[in-house]
């Protein structure tokens, strides 16, 4: 059997390449011309609209987002629970998404763009004590989205108004999702759900943390997204969204309906009185919205030229060029950068 793989994956090396009736356009610098080829990459907008009672702290949830090299982003969701021993929960996740926007430098990630490698990484490099739900997508130059989740963020594809893609959260019981942890007890990278899915131009990505999706329906999301004139507005209208759903008492939120489904109910004295288990969630709040662009590149050269760089026989007009910088523009959401 393995002589048999060997010859068929050594085969096409010796196939010589058919001759082309048209010789290659010699490049000068006279010549606006040059090859190029068509690279995806992200636009990304986020928004963070922190937890009411812990507007002034910024909250738990920590993000970074950063479109160079195709286009990363991140979420972290601060387990609240760690307030009751004393320790500040927006530590951890704060600092795992340092870490994680840090060791995208790292010459591993740079060769091998995998989530799940970055976030073992940062991990390993987070000394707050803690723990957290964490998300990293990282998209290739070829149009696929690579995901490593443990815990309930989210992540939906929307394609032409329609929901085409939905990772599941990971959990141990109703309300305690898996967690990467400071305490060995905790998940790690090797928990993680790891995934891929291929994108096509104009996709639409929605990312955040369970306070987005607790509160707020696919159908929301698919309007808002259809209705925004870009990717920032849109992460700010969907986090408006849900956070005007996760006050309101009164509203039959995906967490409420999931609650009742769960066989959680109000006390039976209450049912008596005609109440059911209702209501939005109040939580942080953190939005990613990430539209992909294929963008025409220079064969030989890294930069991006916008599509509009283009001429009329589709070939990039090679003046203007950017994200050529490894070095990484990252914003860590964080009580200084919050609203509210
Ligand atoms: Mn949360």
């Amino acid at each position: 059997m393995a002589a048999s793989t060997a010859s068929r994956l050594s085969t096409p090396r010796f196939l010589a390449p058919p001759a082309s009736p048209h010789p290659p356009i010699r490049r000068s610098r006279f010549s606006p011309v040059r090859a190029a080829k068509l690279e995806a990459v992200l636009s990304i907008g986020t928004h963070l609209i922190p937890h009411p009672r812990k507007a002034a702290s910024g909250g738990e949830d920590a993000f970074f987002a950063n479109s160079d090299a195709g286009g990363v982003f991140a979420i972290a969701d601060g387990v609240s629970g760690w307030a009751e021993k004393d320790v500040n929960p927006a530590l951890f996740s704060r600092e795992l998404m340092r870490n994680s926007s840090n060791f995208l430098n790292d010459e591993e990630l740079q060769v091998n763009r995998d989530p799940q490698t970055l976030l073992m990484k940062a991990h390993a490099a987070t000394s707050s004590i803690g723990s957290a739900t964490v998300i990293i997508a990282m998209l290739e130059k070829t149009g696929t989205l690579k995901i490593a989740s443990v815990g309930d963020c989210g992540l939906k594809v929307i394609r032409k108004g329609q929901v085409m893609f939905s990772i599941s959260p990971q959990e141990h019981y109703f309300d305690c999702p898996y967690q990467i942890s400071s305490e060995s007890a905790g998940q790690t990278y090797q928990d993680a759900l790891v995934c891929s899915v291929n994108l096509m131009d104009g996709d639409m990505i929605v990312s955040g943390s369970d306070g987005l999706f607790d509160n707020i329906f696919d159908q929301e999301i698919i309007s808002i997204i259809s209705e925004s004139p870009g990717v920032d507005e849109a992460a700010k209208a969907l986090a408006e969204l849900a956070r005007k759903h996760s006050v309101d008492v009164t509203f039959d939120s995906p967490y409420s309906m999931e609650a009742r489904s769960r066989g959680f109910d109000v006390p039976w004295w209450k049912k008596l009185l005609g109440a059911k288990l209702i209501g939005g969630k109040m939580d942080d709040i953190t939005v990613v919205v990430a539209k992909v662009k294929k963008v025409l590149v220079p064969e030989d050269e890294g930069g991006v030229i916008e599509e509009r760089k283009v001429n009329e026989q589709g070939i990039a007009v090679a003046e203007e060029q950017k994200g050529n910088e490894p070095g990484i523009a990252v914003a860590v959401a964080s009580a200084e950068q919050s609203e509210e």
